[in-house]
């Protein structure tokens, strides 16, 4: 068999959908011939390789598939460690949000930056990512709240597809919280009206999100924007079910989206909906990590209805100031107990 570049000594995260667990291989080999890969398994069954240079050894170390990143902010000016110091002295995110803090803090300092300060500040976000292995990023708007921002952020997380080697998919989060000084119903007319066929007309996303708390957006809120989204063509998720239990994973469902995330406080009939729609549960322990919560997302009922599971950093300035999908996974295991 042809190779021009061969890894051995590896232990090998197949994923392998006919093995048990991760389908781990202790002792293996991945071969690759013009940037595809033309075995992978054990060493000791590895084919004979012509072409290639001295195999190079990994000593033992992991090779994995590219590890997706599905839920992300990575576009933002500004920081938010001012607040993390408040929640500490024990006020709650709600709190800091209704005294003009939380995303609207965000949103200032992001109405305030340049496209090129926006994708100066975001690339060693994108870079911290790329270095742990991740090789898909999913990044959302929402720091705008009007057009012209949102406009610049999605324009800037399609500039960073295009300063890296990397798959970015963008989803368009202008419903991820009220205007300051805004009615809330007149903000979504604009939402559905203006925004999302704009979004639309121009592919500069091809999914749509919301934040359905009662921080943010009620449930009869997100369905214009979701009926919206879908008469445009373009998907949708659901920040749902965090804070409290405002039904948002019955509500991702019945729009068929394609996933639900955080899913805290979510109940058996919602596990129960998101089962029979096929929507992901995305589940976001950092950010459970972040605000000290206690509440436990559904797993055991996630896993009894067969729901898919993923987990991501949810990396954004507030609640998940961190650019680490491995330890978002560590933390998934440890405080979800997601271990096998
Ligand atoms: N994802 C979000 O978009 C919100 N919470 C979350 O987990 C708010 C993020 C923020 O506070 O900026
Ligand atoms: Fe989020």
């Amino acid at each position: 068999m042809h190779a021009d570049r061969i890894w051995r000594n590896a232990r090998l995260a197949t994923l392998a959908g006919d093995t048990a667990g991760m389908g781990i291989v202790e002792r293996g080999l991945v071969a690759a011939c013009d940037g595809r890969i033309v075995y992978c398994g054990e060493e000791s069954q590895a084919p004979q390789f012509t072409g290639a240079d001295e195999p190079i050894d990994c000593e033992g170390r992991w090779i994995t598939p590219g590890l997706i990143d599905c839920h992300t902010h990575l576009v933002y000016a500004g920081n938010r460690a001012a607040e993390f110091e408040q929640r500490l002295a024990g006020a709650s995110y709600e709190q800091i949000a209704h005294a003009g803090g939380g995303i609207a803090s965000t949103v200032r300092a992001t109405r305030a930056a340049s496209a090129g300060q926006l994708l100066a500040e975001s690339l060693p976000r994108l870079d911290a990512l790329l270095a742990e292995g991740v090789t898909t990023i999913e990044i959302k708007s929402g720091y705008g709240l009007e057009w012209p921002t949102e406009q610049r952020i999605l324009t800037a997380i399609r500039s960073l597809a295009a300063e890296r080697s990397v798959s970015i998919t963008a989803t368009f989060l202008g419903a991820h919280a009220v205007p300051a000084g805004q009615d809330a119903d007149r903000y979504v007319d604009a939402l559905c009206n203006e925004m999302i066929p704009s979004v639309a007309q121009h592919r500069l996303a091809d999914a749509v999100d919301a934040y359905c708390e009662t921080v943010a957006f009620s449930g009869l809120q997100v369905e214009r924007v979701f009926t919206a989204a879908r008469q445009h063509g373009l998907l949708v998720k659901l920040h749902a079910d965090q804070l409290a239990n405002l039904g948002g994973a019955a509500l991702a469902a019945r729009f068929a989206a394609v996933s639900a995330d955080h899913l805290e406080y979510t109940d058996e009939a919602g596990v129960v909906a998101l089962a029979r729609a096929g929507t992901t549960a995305v589940l976001l322990p950092a950010a459970f990590y972040f605000l000290r919560q206690t509440q436990l997302p559904p797993v055991e009922a996630l896993r009894r209805h067969a729901v898919p599971m993923a987990i991501a950093t949810d990396s954004n300035p507030g609640t998940a100031p961190l650019t680490s999908l491995l330890l978002a996974m560590n933390m998934a295991a440890t405080l979800f107990r997601l271990d096998g």
